[in-house]
């Protein structure tokens, strides 16, 4: 991992605004190259489900485990722009529990005016966790690749400053959205972290353009994945960072009381950014 990484760490106005509304916002993380070839790569990846009969014309295509499908896919593991934002938020015994990449074709429906799928993510942690506010334990990013600048574009969902809340009051008649919802108006490139907490979801897609977008779920090395990754064949060929970040460790017990070994990204603020090695 380059040291230049460093300029993109997390700074205090970045942390206050994550604090205070469990979303942040980073436009342009992505140049228009590298969004047009992270757009091939899920064009190829829908494609072959949509030949298979796994993804449906009109439906939202859900793909979890999607890493290993492209090396452009494991190279935003540990995207420098990115990751210090990360670490800065989570700190360093992290790894990528969750990734899932999601293809949102126009539904050809019309527009309508129902509560969509509201949640914090995690299922029955939150039901589990005896808390009160529930602890953050992970975060997602999600990076745009298509145009949800406008809503109406099966656009992300947030109600923002929601995430120390452990409901949310929807609508009972299931028509119109709770109090505070806002679409993500996000452009091409731009990438959005928000708490788990975070109350958000899914929208339909009433326009005529596809949306695309890839999410990266990063969370404690304690917690188990939530899909069923099969990303241990790209650690031979990951720098030790990554391959953290991938799950790679020594032993069991090394995920809760870790070693120099199991968590080389400590290692390496160790060296370079001394005060997000604690
Ligand atoms: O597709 C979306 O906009 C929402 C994704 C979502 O709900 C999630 O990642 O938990």
């Amino acid at each position: 991992m380059d040291v230049s990484c460093l300029q993109h760490w997390l700074t205090p106005e970045d942390r206050r605004t994550f604090e205070e509304t469990g979303v942040l916002t980073v436009e342009d993380a992505l140049s228009s190259e590298h969004v047009d070839a992270l757009t091939e790569a899920t064009d190829r990846v829908y494609g072959q489900a949509r030949s298979s009969g796994g993804a449906a014309p009109g439906r939202s295509y859900f793909h979890p485990n999607f890493i290993p499908d492209d090396a452009l896919f494991a190279d935003l593991v540990d995207y420098p722009k990115v990751l210090p934002k990360v670490w800065g938020i989570l700190g360093w015994n992290i790894f990528l529990y969750h990734a899932h990449l999601i293809v949102t074709p126009p539904s050809g429906q019309p527009r309508d005016d129902k509560t969509f799928g509201w949640h914090q993510d995690s299922g029955r942690v939150n039901v589990e966790m005896e808390t009160s506010p529930r602890p953050r334990l992970s975060l997602k990013v999600a990076y745009f690749l298509s145009d949800t600048s406008e809503e109406g574009r099966g656009n992300f969902w947030v109600v923002p400053g929601s995430h120390l809340r452990d409901t949310l009051d929807c609508p009972s008649d299931g028509v119109g959205q709770p109090e505070g919802a806002t679409p993500v108006l996000a452009k091409p490139g731009t990438a959005v972290f928000f708490d788990r907490r975070t109350w958000h979801s899914a929208s339909p897609n009433w326009s005529d353009v596809t949306r695309k977008v890839l999410f990266y779920g990063y969370g404690y090395r304690w917690i188990r994945t939530k899909d069923d990754m099969t990303v241990q064949g790209l650690w031979e060929k990951s720098d030790p960072v990554r391959r953290q970040l991938l799950g790679d460790g020594i032993n069991a017990n090394g995920r809760y009381s870790p070693t120099d070994a199991d968590v080389p990204l400590r290692v390496w603020l160790r060296e370079h950014c001394p005060e997000d090695a604690k």
